[in-house]
């Protein structure tokens, strides 16, 4: 790995994080290995087409490691991976673990926007898709894809995979393999994002099961559980927090839902009698509706997990009564930093703030838009530095040099309250994101879009409160004459190959957009026109 592809900790940083024993040099192919001895009978994981013993899922990941290998994919290689929640996606990604090639962590919902820039931005080789999900055709996506990203050298197709390749068909006789080095890039997540495009988020093996293992300090989970992920699996929350992988350190069994619906969630909670789970707050919402009269047996729900955006603290206190469970607020980001509230802090600290991090080690600062510390409790950027928060995003020196401060500190662009208690209270956001129910939307992403349709003279895009998923993509359009029709807007951004979680809901047209005193455009203007009428 060059420097300019990763920007790896300080060396007295590392040093410090291996002497405390945080960062303990195991990959997460070994952890696996080291499960499978541990647990080898017991389930490891299950999804809608079958169950997998830790034994059966060990030995898979090792069968396909060789034939990615037979592939001709590398140590260091990086391979999109965008399946929904199937067990492929588990025995792929570990798969690629123990060879030291590099899952990129893309979403189903993405479009080719997206994959092509991740395709391209990681000059990945392989891309791993189903063949059709929810009515889309990934074989045709992946061949687009292929015809404009020249290291792109495979598509490799869980399902009917035609003249690509058969995820089935890789599955070959195990040969030995170099385990990679702890320090080496295990995966790259994508950024929430602030700009035109997302960022990748390269977390090492050792920073990422740091962050694992501390997460079952605060979210404990042993060989009787059963963890469910209902959210999309690639997602550091679900994946991590403690997540997919937590709970296979633990010998707990992994549930793999095909969608948050109630009908989907609650059936496989009473089935696999669940304990844990992981949702964002509109899921929460729905599922606190649907609870009341449901007639499936929710009892063995021990925690609930809500993050990813804000929580009010009204449905806070409503998860613990009507689930009967404890309710975990987690506050995290791809980038590192997860703040959690301790399963056995004061109902008050539950439901009214996000939790504090997780490390010892974590270091958190909330500065004025100088950098300089605000007192206890004034609201200020969050910047955060420590033992799994990166220090650079991949292969981006310029955006590199304003995300993070001269000393290594994350720019996270929330504003929090820091308690005396030294809980965090999320309660705005300086970065120019619309957080839709948990999935984030960069607005210079749709802006730049939405400018290209030839009717749009200028465009902002702000989020729109909204009472289920808190804020939906709203767009302000100056037209050049006639405003163009919603309709059309909205089919001109899915034809560009636009993520449709990303297109906005609304449309207002403007004369022209309100701008600031130094001669922005304001968006605190246009949400105030939006709650104002
Ligand atoms: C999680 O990760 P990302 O990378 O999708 O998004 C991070 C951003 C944070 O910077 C913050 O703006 C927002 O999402 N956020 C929250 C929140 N949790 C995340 N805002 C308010 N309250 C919360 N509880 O979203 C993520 C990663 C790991 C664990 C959990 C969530």
């Amino acid at each position: 790995m060059t420097p300019s592809q990763f920007t790896p900790w300080p060396p007295e940083f590392a040093a410090r994080y291996r002497a405390a024993g945080l960062w303990t040099g195991t990959t997460f192919g070994r952890m696996l290995a080291d499960s499978a001895v541990l647990h080898g009978d017991r389930t490891a994981l299950v999804d809608a087409t079958g169950s997998w013993t830790y034994r059966r899922l060990d030995a898979d990941a090792h069968r396909l490691a060789s034939g990615f290998s037979g592939l001709g994919i590398r140590r260091g290689d990086r391979v999109v991976v965008q399946l929904p929640n199937v067990a492929e996606f588990v025995i792929a990604c570990f798969a690629l673990f123990r060879i030291g090639a590099i899952p990129v962590m893309a979403q189903p919902t993405h479009r080719e926007h997206e994959i092509s820039h991740v395709c391209a931005h990681s000059e990945a080789v392989a891309h791993i898709i189903p063949d059709r999900h929810f009515g889309f055709d990934f074989r045709e996506l992946s061949a687009r894809i292929r015809a404009r990203c020249p290291s792109l050298r495979h598509t490799i197709v869980h399902g009917d995979a035609g003249a690509d390749v058969a995820l089935a068909d890789l599955f070959a006789e195990p040969v030995p393999m170099p385990d990679p080095d702890p320090g080496d890039i295990a995966l790259l997540q994508l950024s929430g994002g602030t700009t035109a495009v997302s960022k990748l988020i390269p977390r090492t093996h050792d920073d990422y099961a740091y962050s694992v293992r501390a997460s079952l300090d605060f979210c404990p989970l042993g060989v009787d559980d059963a963890y469910l992920t209902v959210l999309p699996v690639a997602h550091n929350f679900p994946l991590s927090s403690p997540g997919i992988l937590g709970a296979l350190y633990a010998g707990a069994t992994v549930v793999l839902s095909p969608s948050p619906s109630v009908d989907d969630a609650f059936a496989l909670i009473e089935r696999h009698r669940v304990t844990v789970t992981a949702v964002v707050p509109p899921i929460a919402m729905l599922w606190l509706g649907a609870a009341a009269t449901t007639e499936y047996d929710l009892s063995s729900l021990r925690v609930l997990q809500v993050g990813g955006a804000r929580l009010k603290p009204a449905v806070a206190v409503q998860v613990q009564t009507v689930f009967g469970c404890r309710l975990q607020q987690v506050f995290g980001m791809a980038e590192g930093l997860v703040n959690y509230t301790r399963l056995d802090d004061p109902d008050e600290i539950v439901t009214e703030t996000q939790g504090r991090p997780m490390s010892p080690m974590d270091e958190v600062r909330v500065v004025d838009d100088d950098d300089q510390p605000v007192p206890t409790g004034t609201p200020g950027h969050l910047l955060t530095r420590g033992p799994y928060t990166i220090r650079g995003y991949f292969l981006a020196p310029e955006h590199n040099a304003r995300a993070f401060t001269s000393d290594g500190f994350y720019r996270t662009g929330d504003i929090v309250r820091l308690l005396p208690s030294g809980n965090l209270v999320v309660v705005d956001r300086a970065k120019d994101v619309v957080n839709r129910g948990g999935e984030k939307v960069a607005s210079e992403e749709v802006e730049e879009q939405l400018a290209a349709h030839p009717g749009v003279r200028d465009v902002a895009i702000v989020g729109e409160p909204d009472d289920v998923v808190g804020e939906r993509v709203c767009a302000f359009i100056v037209p050049h004459a006639e405003p163009p029709k919603p309709k059309e807007l909205k089919s001109f951004l899915r034809d560009r190959g636009l993520a449709a979680y990303k297109i906005p809901e609304r449309y207002e047209f403007i004369d022209s957009l309100p701008l600031t005193a130094v001669g922005k455009v304001s968006k605190k203007a246009l949400r105030q026109r939006l709650t104002t009428g």
